[in-house]
């Protein structure tokens, strides 16, 4: 069905997600199974990732939400339906910051995992999570610019903005704008008061819509 990019549900208030289905568990190079746009999700371990996975989908249940991730290396594939007609391939990638030895963001990553960042035909973009009550987080940062030199777009994330208080939310904007060299200041999002999420599905159907550079 070629579901055409029609302005329907096109304003900030209307674009939700129709359906979401599970496509696979990719654990090695070669599994990749070709599909519509993709966009990667990645942060530390407990930042929020499948809370903000299930309510980017509109499911309860899609990603499992739980205080003892498991240590799986697996890539999570499931394919969204956007109200405008875009479908979009969401690349959970497996949490990171459990390791005891301190290692970068990239090499916490398995090879499969790298070379899936670099050379994906597909991926348009990563969302990068942090959690808004975080201080600097240099792993995130080098991170983020290894993903500019890829020239993969990022798009930094802050979650759990309902732990700050109101009047403090700006200010933690700003740090991470600051902290990453952004250009426009991040998104806040929280699933808690439903904050940011119909904004990020904006910004991941402008990345999907994007031509691969
Ligand atoms: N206050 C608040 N807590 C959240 C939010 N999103 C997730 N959490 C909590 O953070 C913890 C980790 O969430 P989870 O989605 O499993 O994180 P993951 O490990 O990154 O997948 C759980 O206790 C969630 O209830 C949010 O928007 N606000
Ligand atoms: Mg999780």
């Amino acid at each position: 069905m070629a579901a055409p990019a029609s302005k329907k549900g096109g304003s900030a208030k209307d674009l939700r997600t129709i359906s979401a289905d599970f496509v696979a568990a990719v654990g090695g190079p070669g599994e990749f199974p070709s599909g519509p746009a993709e966009i990667a999700i990645v942060g530390r371990s407990n930042v929020g990732k499948s809370s903000l996975l299930n309510a980017l989908a509109n499911r309860h249940s899609l990603a499992r939400t739980s205080k003892t991730p498991g240590r799986t290396q697996a890539i999570i594939l499931f394919d969204l339906l956007l109200s405008s007609g875009d479908k979009i391939r969401m690349c959970d990638l497996p949490g990171f910051g459990h390791a005891k030895v301190a290692k970068t963001l990239r090499e916490s990553f398995s090879p499969m995992i790298q070379k899936f960042l670099e050379e994906s035909k597909e991926l348009r973009g990563v969302i990068l999570l942090q959690d808004c009550r975080r201080d600097v987080d240099e792993d995130a940062i080098g991170f983020a610019e290894w993903l500019r030199e890829i020239q993969l777009p990022v798009v930094i994330v802050a979650t759990k903005m309902d732990e700050l208080p109101k009047t403090k939310r700006g200010g933690v904007i700003a740090r991470l704008q600051r902290d990453f060299d952004l250009e426009h200041p991040p998104l806040g999002v929280s699933v808690r008061e439903n904050l940011g999420i119909a904004d990020l599905l904006h910004q991941m159907r402008r990345m999907a819509r994007q031509a691969k550079v």
